[in-house]
């Protein structure tokens, strides 16, 4: 294997390899090491503790599927926030949708929104002024603790559960975000991979359940995430996101979600749904 190579440690028994043309970036942040670099197989990625956080070839994948499902399960998404995704990624594909009247972006991390609109331009393409996105370097349990019925629809797009991540996991939060979202709100979270995070889902799924009537879990292929499968955890006050009637969604300019997708992507092979009924 010639030339460098970048590894992730997914878990303590297995690597995750890619060779790399560059180093474009490396930082640390007041929270986190952060790098961006140059792959041969998926473009440039960012790393944030040497894990995958996205890249230019897959980011549609995992941005398409946390935001399109919930915000096509709500009939009127006006006002949106996202906590963590200083990629913007997750913000680009909500301001998609034109019911949205502001879009906030509640990152941690200022660096990371630095970094981000200088190397991957196009994830980044709504922070650089849009009208709608309003930017806040800010914890996200700080923020949601602040907001009282203020939101439609919350995404959280963060990171592991370790480091500043680990409190966006807990009842706790998700208890704030219940609170700050209005009485027929939806939030989604991501909730890592089921073949390598299986007690993550199997506390947090319960969690969320315990705290929004409606709660479901659905999936999507990302292959440069641990395992390449990746679940989602959608909590939501009133709408069944499995009910939403195909020719009311929005029809969007995507290149992985789709009506039929939506639907789908419930449909849980049977290891995975037992996660969700707990330990
Ligand atoms: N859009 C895909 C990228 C991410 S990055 C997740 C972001 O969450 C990071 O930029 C991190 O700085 C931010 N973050 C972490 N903790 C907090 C917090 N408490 N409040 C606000 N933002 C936070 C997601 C990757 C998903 C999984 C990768 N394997």
């Amino acid at each position: 294997m010639s030339g460098m190579w970048f590894t992730e440690e997914q878990t303590a028994n297995i690597r995750f390899g890619c060779r790399i043309r560059d180093i474009l970036h490396s930082e640390k942040t007041d929270f986190q090491d952060l790098a961006v670099i140059d792959t041969l197989q998926w473009g440039r990625m960012l790393l944030l503790d040497n894990l995958v956080m996205t890249t230019d070839k897959d980011e549609f994948v995992y941005h398409e599927m946390i935001s399109h499902v919930a915000m096509n399960s709500h009939p009127n998404p006006q006002k949106v926030l996202v906590i963590g995704g200083g990629d913007g990624g997750t913000i680009r594909e909500v301001v998609k949708h034109e019911k949205v009247e502001k879009a906030v972006l509640c990152e941690i991390d200022g660096q990371v929104i630095e970094a981000s609109k200088k190397y991957f331009p196009e994830i980044a393409s709504v922070l650089t002024g849009h009208p709608k996105v309003e930017i806040l370097v800010a914890d996200g349990i700080k923020h949601v603790k602040e907001m009282k019925e203020e939101y439609d629809v919350i995404l959280v797009d963060s990171s592991e559960p370790i480091g500043p991540g680990a409190v966006l996991f807990t009842a706790e939060f998700y208890q704030a975000v219940s609170d700050a979202l209005k009485p027929d709100g939806i939030m989604v979270a991501q909730t890592e991979s089921p073949f390598y995070n299986q007690e993550l889902i199997q506390t947090v799924f319960p969690t969320i359940n315990s705290i929004f009537p409606i709660t479901k879990l659905y999936l999507a292929s990302i292959p440069t995430y641990p395992s390449g499968l990746w679940s989602f955890t959608i909590g939501s006050k009133k709408y069944d996101p499995e009910q939403v009637n195909a020719e009311e969604m929005v029809d969007l300019d995507t290149k992985y979600y789709t009506p039929s997708l939506h639907k789908a992507a419930f449909a849980l092979p049977r290891f995975v749904r037992k996660l969700t009924e707990g330990k």
